[in-house]
């Protein structure tokens, strides 16, 4: 029996130098045709999930849209954020001001997609010395984010990454 099959769109969000394209290639290994949106400086990846849904479970393809260098601009371009199903908001946990703008990322979404969750991600927990942000701060960012769940992650040794976008297909799951 043919499993419904979903596309979604995901929106990886956070300052330059993050990790948000680390983070992509860590995860997916069917890269969508290396498609390019020169126009506004866009990766578009494919990745296939299977996620659990009412004792069941479904196919998901994620298409993650990633900024190549669109990280400058004070506020993401409407057309990268339209139609989006989640997001990815991602810091970098040895730089503490990368955590400062997740607000503004999640206000930039919302204002676009409303009702579309997000997950809060602390990227290069590897680094363990030069750590700037505690689990407490990263915790409550994503409280005062409509509760969204949080993780710490590494692109570098793959430590959550695949949990980050499992818990994300599942909540765009719960949202429809
Ligand atoms: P961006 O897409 O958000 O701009 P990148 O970020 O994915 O390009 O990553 C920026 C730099 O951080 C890269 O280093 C990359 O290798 C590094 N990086 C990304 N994720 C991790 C991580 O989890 N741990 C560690 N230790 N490094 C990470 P370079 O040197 O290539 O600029
Ligand atoms: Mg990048």
């Amino acid at each position: 029996m043919e499993m419904p099959l979903l596309q979604k769109k995901v929106c990886l969000l956070g300052d330059f130098a993050v990790g948000k394209t680390s983070l992509v290639r860590r995860f997916v290994y069917d890269r969508f045709d290396d498609k390019y949106i020169s126009t506004i400086g866009v990766k578009v990846s494919r990745k296939s999930l299977i996620v659990p849904h009412d004792g069941g479970t479904v196919r998901m393809n994620m298409l993650l849209w990633d900024m190549a260098g669109g990280e400058d601009f004070s506020h993401v371009h409407a057309s990268y954020l339209r139609g989006a199903a989640g997001a990815i908001l991602v810091c970098d946990l040895t730089r503490a001001e990368t955590l400062e703008s997740m607000s503004r990322y999640a206000g930039d979404f919302w204002s676009i997609n409303p009702t579309s969750p997000l997950v809060i991600v602390g990227n290069k927990v590897d680094l363990k010395d030069m750590r700037a942000i505690t689990d407490a701060e990263l915790q409550a960012v994503a409280e005062s984010h409509a509760r969204s769940p949080w993780f710490t992650s590494s692109a570098k040794t793959g430590e959550h990454v695949e949990e980050l976008f499992q818990a994300l297909g599942q909540l765009i799951l719960a949202t429809r």
